[in-house]
């Protein structure tokens, strides 16, 4: 495997500043134009920075921390640029370890600057005195203390190559206050393109020849197909091979919804049932069975096949028929081209009508509860009103247990990175962050944010960020007044529960109005659509409190262990 580079562009030769300056200059030739931040001394010269420089660095000052890093993941997510945090020394920093985490498991591009106590009192117990980088080594791909001003330029030019380099993850520096506020003279480093990691093509001829051999293959596409840039290729291998495709994560949309290869709703049948599968861009953990598939309704065991973004995310537990990893388009072109090599041409069409033949039953099964005039609401009932009102380049953020699940079996999106999901993590909490990036990043697009009532407790008052920063999203809480995906488990488990109820009917579109945006609750199913047409068009961050049936469960086989 080999690294090819493109060439970088020039260096900026003796450029003057504190470590904002050069810290912000660098981040900007990185393809950054906002840092999320709450404020604190330690990182005073970062927006000293973003002030002024030309152009200035938007500054977008949040509630919460972990808001502010949500949202630079969410941006990493949504632009495939590193998203860039900063946060103020130690509390500021420890209250960005979970959304840290969530970017790491889920491959995101994400920098993060911390302020730190000034090096010239260390040991003396100054204010917020914490040594960092050891807390997030584990949960970073770089965790490290810049010592010197004149080190800046460079440690964070290295922190954004290392976060947006495969297999994508966070990066984390942080500058003593004494070191940041200094001033130095540095040549700033040139940016260069990104690297792209090349395959073995034995590896490619070898995938190629399994799904010459399969008569029931099925390709799995995952995040990392968007996350490098794999979407086209992708669609292209689809359609020209006719293999039927399960998504997951921001591979959703990669195969639009509604395409006659895509069977997500057939998942069950199509994963339980194939002779081969084929994993893309996404690791073979708890939403995938762990790698094992096949053996339903008597079917063998089928073989794997796992094509990953770089050598170290290639399953080491999973039975792995062949695997190959690089830049997944020219994985994904290997494959074809390895594939149209072969002798003969499979066909999959009696497969795929099968398959098709399952979708079109699924659908016919959700369009009962889609339609429910169920009271108190069941929560499909607002998918049913959602989903034809999505526009095609809508962003849908899901923040919550059941009710996000629920989004996940009827949202199918109809474009590539639009969807933003826990991913493996499965951090509550992330919903504001998310949905302030999103509206930052797709400017004109629809900004959907499905929070379950227990997430929306966890960053409901960054709507006064929305608000503040004037971000109109539309909001629609799934409200059954409990922590649902816990409530229902513990009952089954035990017969009671608690630590499960919220309390009753709560009025988070009060919340909202109170923090200068809009809403409305919905108790009937019939108002759920009007109250949706309201909030699109309310031009203001707007939250649809929709009260729905708490034994209204989410039908799941798997809690993730
Ligand atoms: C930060 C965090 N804390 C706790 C959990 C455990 N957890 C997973 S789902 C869930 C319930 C979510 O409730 P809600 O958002 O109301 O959605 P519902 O399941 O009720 O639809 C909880 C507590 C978690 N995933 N993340
Ligand atoms: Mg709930």
């Amino acid at each position: 495997m080999t690294d090819v580079t493109e060439a970088p562009s020039d260096t900026t030769p003796g450029s003057e500043g504190h470590g904002g300056d050069h810290a912000v200059a660098v981040a900007a030739a990185h393809g950054v134009d906002t840092m999320f931040t709450l404020s604190g001394a330690h990182v005073f010269p970062m927006y000293d920075g973003a002030v002024r420089a030309d152009p200035p660095m938007r500054i977008l000052d949040v509630r919460h921390e972990q808001t502010a890093v949500f949202a630079a993941e969410a941006v990493g997510k949504l632009t495939r640029v590193p998203g860039l945090a900063v946060l103020t020394a130690g509390p500021g920093v420890t209250n960005g370890v979970s959304p840290i985490t969530q970017a790491s498991f889920s491959g995101s591009p994400l920098v993060v600057v911390g302020g730190r106590a000034p090096a010239n009192r260390w040991g003396m117990g100054s204010l917020q005195e914490l040594d960092h980088p050891p807390l997030l080594a584990p949960v970073t791909k770089l965790a490290r203390t810049v010592h010197q001003v004149a080190e800046v330029a460079g440690a964070v030019d290295e922190a954004f190559r290392v976060a947006g380099s495969s297999h994508r993850g966070p990066t984390f520096l942080d500058v003593p206050m004494d070191q940041f506020f200094d001033k130095a003279t540095v040549d700033r480093p040139a940016v260069g393109a990104r690297q792209r990691l090349e395959a073995d093509p034995d590896a490619l001829a070898k995938v190629g020849a399994l799904l010459a051999a399969a008569s029931r293959p099925v390709l799995v596409l995952g995040t990392d197909v968007w996350a490098d840039g794999a979407e086209e290729a992708a669609l292209r291998f689809v359609e020209q091979t006719g293999v039927p495709v399960v998504t997951n994560g921001m591979g959703r949309g990669v195969v639009p919804g509604g395409h006659p290869l895509l069977v997500t709703k057939a998942r069950g049948k199509a994963l339980g049932t194939a002779d081969l599968v084929v994993v893309v861009g996404t690791p073979l953990d708890f939403r995938l069975g762990y790698g094992v598939f096949g053996g339903k309704d008597g079917a063998p065991t089928a073989q794997v096949v796992h094509l990953a973004d770089s050598p170290g995310q290639v399953s080491g537990h999973a039975d792995l028929a062949a695997s190959a990893s690089g830049d997944l388009t020219a994985v994904i072109d290997g494959v074809q081209a390895a594939l149209e090599k072969a002798p003969s041409k499979p066909d999959w069409s009696a497969w795929v009508s099968d398959l098709q033949a399952a979708v079109a039953g699924g659908v016919e099964r959700d369009g009962e509860l889609l339609r429910s005039e169920a009271d108190p609401i069941h929560p499909a009932r607002i998918y049913g009103e959602l989903v034809p009102r999505l526009a095609e380049d809508s962003v849908v953020i899901g923040d919550g247990g059941d009710f996000v699940s629920f989004a996940g079996k009827y949202v199918e999106p109809k474009r590539p990175g639009g969807w933003l999901d826990p991913g493996p993590y499965g951090c509550l909490g992330a919903g504001l962050g998310s949905a302030i990036a999103a509206r930052i990043a797709r400017p004109s697009a629809q900004v959907v944010l499905l929070l379950g009532d227990g997430a929306a407790g966890m960053s409901l008052m960054d709507v006064d960020t929305l608000v503040r920063h004037d971000l109109p999203v539309v909001m629609v809480c799934g409200n059954n007044s409990a922590w649902g995906l816990e409530k229902q488990p513990m009952q089954m488990l035990y017969g009671y529960d608690v630590a499960a109820d919220l309390a009753p009917q709560t009025r988070y579109d009060d919340v909202v109005k109170a923090l200068g945006g809009g809403g409305e609750t919905v108790t009937d199913p019939t108002q759920i659509g009007p109250a949706l047409d309201r909030a699109f068009d309310a031009g203001t961050p707007y939250l649809v409190n929709v009260i729905t049936d708490v034994n209204a469960a989410y039908p799941r086989n798997t809690f993730g262990v």
